[in-house]
């Protein structure tokens, strides 16, 4: 959300909502009524007076309501296609990784990290396979689209967890021109204003 807020030049006010902190301050009962699911992100929407929740939904209304820089392709197809690559990260890797599901695996004896870098591993494989034919400087041609926009959180999240990139060409290369524009370095975590000092 925030790396579309950039692209699109939008402005908005930044408000912490620490995962780890407090025991998660998505269980505080006044985020609970934000998003009942107690996750990030969130958007309030002032113009409106509504709040969205869920990344993809939440993306693609900014798209649409905001139409410079899109993040989707002309065509009905290669949209399709752009969607595709967003959602292998969107719903086939990141919900296997959340804290919620690593809160869950602990709790029953098992190896978290093992896991983690097993479905990484896998989701990434699968990306690059599906991305490689059309991928560009991006991973769908020579523009940023949706799918570069979760691809750069997923390969942060992967480094984290020490998963071995180099097996992906077109996904590193995607994530390298990408790291060249501000939108996209802007919202990195260590860039936010609540990022734990390194
Ligand atoms: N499908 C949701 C996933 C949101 C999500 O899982 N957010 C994570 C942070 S990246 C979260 O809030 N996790 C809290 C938890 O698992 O307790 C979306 O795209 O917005």
């Amino acid at each position: 959300m925030r790396i579309t807020l950039g692209l699109k030049g939008l402005p908005f006010e930044y408000q912490a909502v620490h995962l780890m902190r407090d025991g998660g301050q998505q269980h505080r009962a006044e985020f609970a009524t934000v998003n009942p699911l107690r996750q990030v992100p969130a958007l309030e929407v002032n113009e409106a007076n509504v709040t969205l929740v869920q990344s993809m939904a939440i993306i693609e209304y900014l798209d649409e309501r905001y139409p410079n820089s899109p993040l989707l392709p002309q065509s009905a197809l290669d949209r399709a296609h752009v969607r595709a690559l967003a959602e292998i990260v969107n719903s086939g890797i990141q919900p296997l990784q959340n804290t919620s599901t690593f809160n869950e695996l602990k709790r029953l004896g098992i190896d978290h990290e093992a896991w983690a870098r097993l479905f990484i591993a896998q989701g990434l494989a699968a990306l690059e396979e599906l991305a490689a034919p059309r991928a560009g400087a991006f991973l769908f041609e020579d523009t940023v689209s949706l799918a570069d926009v979760y691809l750069v959180p997923q390969l942060y999240n992967a480094r984290r967890w020490n998963v071995p990139l180099d097996a992906y060409p077109s996904l590193t290369r995607a994530d390298q021109n990408a790291q060249a524009l501000p939108a996209f370095r802007d919202a990195a975590p260590e860039a936010q204003p609540d990022a734990e000092p390194t």
